[in-house]
């Protein structure tokens, strides 16, 4: 914590003390901390960045500079309930007028404009809330869509890369004991491996385009109001990226429809909720339908199954590995995770059929060519 103290200082305005330095949030990457200023002058966002998953914070903080300013820019121009509602976080400037504060022992700081009047969306409570989660991806991406794929840096090689995760992943399978939940982990993926390129080859056969995306569109970095519940802003710039769209709805949806958590230790709690799925679905295709293609529909279903198949690859390999990449309060929690998101790619495969229609529902109502 002294080490927080002593970098909140370094980013507090000229003339004004910190007054407290508390954890904050439930990022499994980088450390969080809430810096409040003395006599009532405002909070702000301390992260301290994870630089083993984050090998160059320059480049990250290129990109999330470059969207910051580009989102300010579109919303200035536009009006509308959007341009009213939406709020967009602000780089704070370290004493030496960077971004960035070093510490002695090398570690990157940066500190961020606190939202107020907003929280994370935690938990979905109802459909109203995967509503909104799905709306605030939809509106994210419109406001990115005119921007260049090309202008962004490559900060985090391989992220979203299911063939480098999985090669990787060939790598450390050596250390897999065999018993209960690993050898379901370790069969779960031997049969889904040659399927799950799924996007990637979709992108390379021209079918899917890459645009500008979250990288990161879980529930809880989409803000929404305290007063009213509306999705306000999405938060965690740090893995804007050139993709495919289907990344970021595959991971709002895997985070908006599962009735469990993605914490949860009992995997029977786990199941893929249809009813927030199509909430969250036509809430972010009534915002989205600007700039969906047909095929970007084709490939909906392959994304739901994707994301959450991807990310219990990761947990997994990451508990085989010895936790090395995501933060643990105990051991075995890595395979915990993974179990959930297999789970829930389970429930995703055995409702594939309704899910599929549900995306035809969409796409009647709001695809391209029909009348709204
Ligand atoms: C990590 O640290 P956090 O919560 O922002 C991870 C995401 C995962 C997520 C799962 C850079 O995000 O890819 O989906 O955990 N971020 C990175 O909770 O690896
Ligand atoms: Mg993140």
């Amino acid at each position: 914590m002294k080490s927080a103290m002593r970098a909140a200082e370094n980013f507090a305005p000229a003339g004004t003390a910190v007054a407290g330095v508390a954890k904050h949030g439930r990022g499994i990457v980088h450390e969080t901390f809430l810096v409040t200023l003395d006599g009532g002058n405002g909070r702000f966002i301390l992260q301290r960045l994870n630089s083993r998953v984050f090998p160059d914070p320059a480049a990250l903080m290129k990109n999330m500079e470059h969207v910051c300013r580009h989102l300010r820019e579109r919303l200035g121009a536009a009006s509308g309930e959007i341009a009213r509602e939406w709020r967009v976080v602000r780089l704070l400037p370290a004493r030496d007028n960077t971004l960035f504060f070093r510490d002695r022992q090398g570690a990157f700081w940066r500190a961020l404009s606190f939202i107020d009047g907003a929280v994370p969306l935690e938990q979905v409570k109802n459909s109203a809330d995967a509503r909104e989660a799905g709306r605030a991806l939809g509106i994210f991406h419109w406001l990115v869509s005119d921007i260049n794929p090309a202008a962004l840096r490559v900060a985090l090689p391989g992220f979203h890369d299911v063939a480098q995760y999985l090669q990787h992943y060939d790598a450390v399978q050596a250390m897999d004991t065999g018993g209960g939940g690993e050898s379901f982990c370790r069969r779960f993926i031997g049969a889904r491996r040659q399927w799950a390129p799924v996007l990637e080859n979709g992108l390379r056969a021209g079918r899917l385009q890459v645009r500008v995306i979250h990288g990161d569109a879980k529930i809880n970095n989409v803000m929404v109001s305290s007063e009213t519940g509306r999705a306000v802003s999405m938060i965690d710039l740090d893995t804007v990226m050139a993709g495919p769209v289907h990344f970021d709805i595959g991971d709002c949806l895997r985070s908006c429809c599962n009735t469990g958590s993605e914490e949860e230790e009992d995997p029977s709690q786990v199941r893929f909720d249809l009813d927030r799925c199509w909430a969250a679905l036509s809430g972010y295709v009534e915002a989205a339908h600007r700039f969906l293609t047909d095929a970007d529909y084709d490939f909906f279903f392959a994304a739901v199954r994707r994301i959450p198949f991807e990310l219990g690859l990761r947990f997994y390999t990451d508990y085989l590995e010895g936790d090395v990449y995501f933060k643990v309060q105990h051991p075995g929690q890595n395979l915990a995770r993974a179990l959930v998101q297999f789970k829930l790619t389970e429930s995703i495969e055995a409702q594939e059929r309704e899910i599929r229609k549900l995306i035809k529902e969409c796409r009647a109502r709001y695809g391209p060519g029909r009348s709204r």
